[in-house]
């Protein structure tokens, strides 16, 4: 059950009473009318809800959204989590390309995870969405042996769908809210549950944090529908020449301007417009022609991004006087350019020299490609499309 409301210090009911209290009137429209409020917690407040992991230590459960896995490492959570064993559970695995087994990330995310201090104890798989890999982590997290579980993450990663399905496979149904806009958990809040094997759990949800820089933390439902893939993402090929462009929705727009005949690949939602137009057009058709052509963000969700940066994106390093200015490198294995929250370019790593506009608060980061090429069927669909 989700509660905000439940003003009580501990986040352990007291009594299995407790448990049965109507949903607070937010929760109670979130479910049954799909309206979403977005509520932010702040991060004194986000401190003091996860603070508690470190004098009640257990299995810490640390949740992230595997198509956006910078944006779900929480800033810090070393500190937060004490002695608890920290397993990630890489979520959402329903939406990878079908070229990406998910296993095949295992070694990626545990260095992704310990850049950060943390050391994971295991990493899971699962698709809370589609009840993949929840057997596996119902199994686990009764052979750990821990008396509580807690789901961490940022927002929106899916922490509380995850707990959903444990619970369910112990018997137990949907217990905590879930929406399609971040900041819907307010406050950690738990519930008991008996394994099959007879061992009485609590499971505790947390709520998740909003840093501001991922394109999904400011936008309106029906932005986020677009943005958010909901099925399983597919290579969008384009083949670029110099002086050509690319938007991604009105949110991103990668400049070609000198360099090899290539192919881009984007990975991002397929309702989102990936607009190729020439370099001279790009700036017109974001000033004049957006709605019309580029969609999203609508016009209240693009007055709450920032203004657009450029930053430089080469497949050799400047010259000395621009060394220590911000730039992308892309590497000659190929190079991902991954933009917080909705998803990924990927550059092949021949002759490439541009420009990356977004807006200033939308983190950028680079790792090596993750795919390792598409796939012939990628490839099939590429030329029907
Ligand atoms: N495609 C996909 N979507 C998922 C999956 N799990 C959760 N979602 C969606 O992700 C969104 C957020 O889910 P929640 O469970 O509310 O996420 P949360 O981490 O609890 O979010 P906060 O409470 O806001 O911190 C919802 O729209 C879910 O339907 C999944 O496995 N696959
Ligand atoms: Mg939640
Ligand atoms: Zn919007």
């Amino acid at each position: 059950m989700q509660s905000e409301h439940k003003d009580a210090p501990g986040y352990v009911p007291s009594s299995a009473a407790a448990l049965d209290e109507p949903l607070c009137r937010r929760c109670f429209r979130i479910r049954n009318y799909g309206e979403f409020s977005r509520v932010e917690v702040s991060s004194d407040e986000y401190a003091a809800e996860v603070a508690r992991i470190v004098n009640n230590p257990g299995l810490v459960l640390y949740v992230m959204d595997v198509w956006d896995m910078s944006g779900s490492l929480v800033p810090g959570l070393a500190q937060y989590v004490g002695g608890s064993k920290v397993v990630v559970v890489v979520n959402k695995t329903d939406v990878l390309p079908p070229e990406v087994a998910p296993e095949s990330l295992r070694s990626w995310v545990i260095s992704v995870v310990k850049a950060t201090g943390i050391t994971p104890f295991d990493v899971v798989f699962v698709s809370a969405k589609r009840s993949l890999g929840i057997e596996e982590l119902a199994s686990k997290v009764e052979s750990y042996g821990e008396n509580i579980v807690y789901a961490v993450g940022m927002a929106n990663v899916g922490k509380s769908s995850v707990l959903n399905e444990l619970t369910s496979r112990f018997g137990q149904g949907t217990v905590f809210t879930a929406s399609r806009v971040p900041g819907t958990t307010l406050r950690a809040v738990g519930t008991r549950v008996k394994t099959p094997f007879g061992k009485t759990l609590l499971v505790v949800d947390t709520p998740g944090l909003i840093h501001g820089n991922r394109v999904t933390d400011s936008l309106c439902a029906d932005c986020l529908k677009t943005v958010v893939p909901d099925e399983r993402i597919k290579a969008r090929v384009y083949q670029l020449d110099p002086g050509q462009s690319l938007w991604l929705g009105a949110f991103a727009r990668l400049d070609f301007e000198a360099g090899n005949h290539q192919s881009v690949v984007c990975y991002v939602s397929s309702r989102l417009v990936v607009h190729r137009t020439k370099l001279e057009r790009a700036e017109v058709i974001y000033n004049e022609r957006a709605d019309e052509i580029l969609q999203v963000p609508c016009r209240k969700c693009r007055t709450k991004l920032k203004d657009f940066v450029d930053v430089p994106v080469t497949s050799q390093r400047r010259t000395a006087n621009r060394l220590g200015a911000r730039e992308f490198v892309v590497q000659a294995g190929g190079t991902d350019l991954v933009l917080a929250g909705l998803g990924w370019i990927t550059l092949a790593g021949t002759f490439f020299r541009g420009t990356l506009w977004i807006p200033d608060n939308i983190h950028v980061s680079t790792r090596r490609k993750l795919i390792g090429g598409v796939s012939a069927r990628g490839r099939r669909d590429m030329r029907r499309g």
